[in-house]
């Protein structure tokens, strides 16, 4: 494993971030490391997974990495995009997933860190929804996600301005479940974890799946799937979307005309 390191200590599996250079943007390559992992501790007394970036990070993670956002026409958060197979990975793991989020969160790591069971966080974990500075139409399961941690107005504010909310706000509206200082955030979580590891692993794994099964919305008519996909082929096939990892990579505002 090159972009993550990961260990098993008391049945606690850690999944870290090792990719500093690019603020640990989800590379392909991190992506896979982070599914053979959780394969890994699928097959060991895993009883709670934390996943958290280098101590000290200013930035857990930068979102999808933007150099390997797909040509036009193709849709840059398909169903079988290795992020989205991270996230059903961790939906279903048995375990209780930690997003131990001691700096700022981009992009596609939001709905990495809101699928997680739990987040905790310190004064510099802010969250920032992105693909309006891309030009990008998010999917429906990552901005469920959105709409559920943080609430309809919320969600709406941070997908259409696109600018981070601040770590006090989440913990307000309950995205954040713990707020800490820097310094004690990894004895915070690893207590929390070692808290839940000494529960009975089978009741905590249903509850997990009681709570996830009982929290999904009512089902969303066909109609509006169909017309959800339209909107989103429509974004994805647009010049906008062109002109916002184009501006990304030359490091310049994007000009947008909404075509
Ligand atoms: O110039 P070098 O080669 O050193 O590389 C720079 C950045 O280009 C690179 N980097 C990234 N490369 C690809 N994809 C990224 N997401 C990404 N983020 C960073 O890392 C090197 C250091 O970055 P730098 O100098 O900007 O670091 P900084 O500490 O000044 O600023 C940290 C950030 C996170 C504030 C800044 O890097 C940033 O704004 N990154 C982009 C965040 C973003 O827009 N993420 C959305 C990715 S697209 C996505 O997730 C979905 C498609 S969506 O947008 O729909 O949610």
């Amino acid at each position: 494993m090159e972009l993550i390191n990961h260990s098993i200590n008391d049945n606690i599996g850690t999944i870290e971030f090792n990719n500093d250079e690019k603020r640990n943007a989800l590379t392909f390559q991190l992506l896979g490391e982070m599914l053979e992992v959780f394969d890994i501790f699928r097959m060991s007394d895993v009883r709670v997974v934390i996943i958290r970036a280098k101590p000290g990070s200013k930035v857990w993670s930068a979102g999808l990495f933007i150099d390997e956002l797909p040509e036009p026409g193709e849709d840059p958060l398909s169903f079988n995009h290795p992020l989205e197979r991270v996230l059903r990975v961790i939906e279903e793991f048995p375990a209780p997933v930690i997003a131990m989020a001691e700096g700022s969160i981009w992009g596609g790591a939001c709905d990495l860190a809101t699928t997680c069971d739990i987040i905790i966080g310190t004064k510099y974990t802010t969250f920032a929804i992105t693909p309006a500075r891309l030009g990008v139409a998010y999917n429906s399961s990552g901005i469920l996600h959105v709409i559920r941690v943080f609430g309809l107005h919320t969600a709406k504010e941070m997908f259409f301005t696109a600018s981070p909310i601040s770590a006090e706000k989440a913990e307000r509206m309950g995205a954040l479940n713990h707020l800490v200082e820097p310094v004690e955030i990894e004895a915070f979580t690893y207590k929390l974890a070692k808290t839940i590891s000494f529960n009975s692993p089978l009741s905590v794994s249903v509850a997990k799946k009681q709570i996830n099964i009982l929290a999904k919305s009512s089902p969303v008519n066909p109609m509006d799937y169909e017309q959800i996909g339209e909107l989103r082929y429509k974004a994805f096939n647009s010049f906008d979307y062109v002109e916002g990892k184009r501006a990304f990579q030359e490091k310049r505002h994007a000009r947008f005309t909404g075509k």
